[in-house]
């Protein structure tokens, strides 16, 4: 069995072309084999999928263009892995298929191609539209209704009989029902589909590993397949596993209807989840519009997607189309760009922010990762680095998913040069050369310098002048520190003290930016109480917070001598947040730059106090928003109803008084319509928040 341990640093490197072809291939095909091992066995891949897809696809275009040195047991040749010992190995009965993929519209373009070229049509083809869920693919086999096996796909033709960890997921029926017309139950049935980890469940079990000091997964895929090989089903059990049905294999004469989406309906009447976001559509453009429309709602999906898969809707088309060895002619993956990538680690920096946390940021070989080049990535804190064992020279893999910023989620042992060196935090402050301090308990450790410190300094005028704090129109991050290291600006009220003729003689300022500066200075006094609060930088007080605080409070001066007991009765504040707040107010010199900053006229419209929360318009009733919102962002929906009294709930039972449905909304909808429960659109809820002054 191949093994990565010990084997050379130059694993996992793209072929060398010095090599003959034959001994590119040979090595491509090493690599290969150990990386499947890796992947599919230990569940603890060592290397990007994209930088997998690279090294296979090498392997394809080298074995294509010298078909003299092709052989069977190359890794090209096989769809999955090789099943695991542990569990018994059943054969499918009709072999589980892997699929082709495409990277780009031109690859996909010449798919569609294939397939009209191939049936001989003119016409635009019907595809059948589903996302791809980044899981493992199980087959089910229910006889007369019942289940009595499950089995992953393994290497296409054996895999493993994992029945009793399947039976342990909720959305797997152990019985199928008989919703559709006929009443009557198929006598076989294979179910095939994917199990998959959402990511909400995701995120919680590996705060709770990580807090347990236990191992943490490095994605949603590896926590399923893990989740899905425990010896004992109970530990399975407890894991937030979901699968969803995307096909068939083995089933009874008279079962088979026309479409492929009529499979999927039959299904569903039969008690399985289907992917919400599914959708039947014609020719290459509507394929191309739902990738893109997909494509933008990716990190919005409850569930981790990697790409699109298009079918061949007509079953009849499907099967003139057929096969080749490892996938289906009718159907192909339309890859998302990759999300994970390898890079060299360069070195890490350390970087002071507003509250002097020193945060540790890799400076990385520049990466196109999640569709952007990335070149930083944050190390968070002294234990991210310890947990992830991360040393300067060494290959990591980073992740950039949505607008999170850029992660490294493991480091590639078998790739670490002799020179690594280790990540020292530094004893003083960068910036500032203040002792570094690691407060008891915390991760983060901190210079001591407070406004002392040029970074802390600069961070907070940053801060204050942000957009959702005073706004100033023109201050940015950059000019922000040229004012500091010009010893132009040492402290917030100097920013109102600044001169045309000091501003105007700076890099790239002239007269006119100069006085539009100031002129923005000037307007920017004229601000909200909660926008003031929030541009205090008071710590763990985030917009939302200073909101809160407001609209509680009502002014200033009460939150400046509110106690701690007394700023716990605000939503959202808890004991840490409430900490700072009295600390904030209690030291010294923020009292005086906060008065200062009165004086300079900085004021706000009063706030009126609020009616008691049981007289407010939705006191007492219980709404869900779901799907897709157009005209408004849903947090601000949410903040909205929750201003009017409303609790807005993430799930609909028979407490529920209202369900907000937007665009696609899924299994929320539907529980709704099955309780009875009043439903409205996106139109009905602008409609309730108009009438209630809010829009
Ligand atoms: C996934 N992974 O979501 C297939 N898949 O169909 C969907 N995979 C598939 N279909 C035939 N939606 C082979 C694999």
């Amino acid at each position: 069995m191949p093994l990565l341990s010990g084997s050379s640093p130059e694993s996992s490197s793209a072929a060398n072309s010095e090599q003959t072809p034959a001994q590119q291939i040979e090595s491509l095909r090493q690599q290969l084999n150990e990386h499947n091992y890796r992947y599919y066995v230990q569940d603890a891949p060592s290397i990007p999928d994209a930088e997998y897809d690279r090294l296979m696809r090498q392997l394809q275009g080298l074995e294509e263009a010298h078909p003299e040195l092709q052989s069977p047991d190359s890794p090209s040749q096989r769809v999955g892995a090789m099943p695991l010992s542990a569990f018994s190995q059943i054969t499918h009965s009709i072999p589980m298929l892997s699929l082709d993929n495409a990277f780009d519209d031109d690859e996909f373009n010449r798919f569609n191609q294939r397939v009209k070229e191939r049936l001989g049509m003119d016409d635009e083809i019907e595809y059948a539209c589903e996302p791809k869920l980044d899981g493992i693919a199980l087959s089910i086999r229910y006889e007369k209704g019942l289940l009595v096996q499950a089995a992953t796909r393994g290497d296409g033709t054996t895999g493993e009989d994992i029945t009793q960890n399947v039976k342990t997921i909720g959305s797997v029926p152990l019985r199928l029902t008989a919703n559709d017309a006929s009443g009557e139950l198929p006598e076989v049935l294979e179910v095939r589909g994917e199990v998959y980890m959402p990511k909400a469940g995701f995120e919680k079990l590996n705060k709770a590993a990580a807090e347990a000091g236990e191992k943490v997964f490095v994605n949603p895929r590896n926590a399923a397949a893990g989740s899905l090989r425990q010896l004992d089903s109970r530990i399975t059990a407890k894991r937030p596993l979901e699968f969803c049905a995307y096909s068939v294999g083995e089933v009874s004469d008279g079962f088979m209807p026309e479409h492929h989406s009529e499979v999927l309906q039959k299904l569903s009447g039969l008690g399985f989840r289907l992917n919400p976001e599914l959708k039947v559509v014609t020719g290459v453009q509507g394929c191309l519009d739902y990738y893109r429309d997909l494509g933008e709602r990716r990190d919005q999906l409850a569930f981790e997607i990697d790409g699109i898969v298009f079918k061949t809707n007509r079953l009849d088309l499907q099967a003139e189309l057929g096969f080749v060895s490892r996938a289906p002619r009718w159907a192909i993956a339309y890859k998302f760009p990759a999300q994970e990538e390898m890079t060299l680690l360069k070195d890490v920096e350390f970087q002071v922010g507003r509250t002097g946390a020193i945060t540790p940021v890799a400076r990385l070989e520049p990466v196109y990762v999640g569709g952007v080049t990335v070149s930083n990535a944050t190390l968070h804190n002294a234990d991210e680095v310890a947990r992830l064992g991360v040393k300067i020279g060494d290959t990591v893999i980073v992740r950039r998913a949505g607008d999170v910023i850029p992660q490294i989620v493991s480091v590639v042992a078998e790739k670490r040069p002799d020179d690594a060196r280790d990540v020292l935090f530094p004893a003083a402050c960068p910036v500032c050369g203040s002792e570094t301090e690691r407060a008891e308990g915390e991760a983060v450790v901190r210079c001591s310098g407070g406004l002392v410190c040029a970074a802390q300094r600069k961070e907070g005028i940053k801060h204050f002048a942000a957009r959702k704090a005073l706004d100033v129109d023109g201050l940015g991050d950059k000019l922000v520190e040229i004012l500091v290291d010009q010893g132009l600006v040492n402290s917030l009220t100097d920013l109102f003290h600044l001169k045309v003729e000091d501003v105007s003689a700076l890099e790239r300022m002239g007269p006119k930016s100069a006085q539009n500066l100031l002129d923005a200075l000037q307007k920017a006094k004229q601000t909200t109480l909660p926008r003031f609060i929030y541009s205090l930088g008071i710590r763990e007080v985030g917009e939302v917070t200073a909101k809160q605080l407001a609209l509680h409070f009502c002014d200033l001066a009460a939150i400046r001598n509110a106690t701690e007991e007394q700023l716990l009765e605000v939503p959202d504040v808890g004991p840490i947040v409430a900490h700072h707040i009295v600390t904030f107010f209690r030291q010294p010199h923020n009292l005086e730059t906060l008065d200062a900053l009165l004086a300079e006229g900085i004021e706000w419209p009063a706030i009126e106090a609020r009616p008691p929360a049981e007289e407010l318009p939705l006191a007492g009733q219980t709404l869900v928003l779901t799907g897709t919102l157009n005209q408004l962002k849903r947090n601000d929906a949410k903040a909205a109803l929750e201003e009017l009294g409303a609790k807005v709930s993430g799930s609909v039972s028979k407490k529920t008084h209202l369900v907000i449905a937007g665009e696609a909304a899924g299994s929320k909808l539907t529980k709704a319509q099955e309780l009875g429960i009043e439903v409205t659109d996106e139109e009905g809820l602008l409609a309730l928040l108009r009438e209630h002054g809010k829009l």
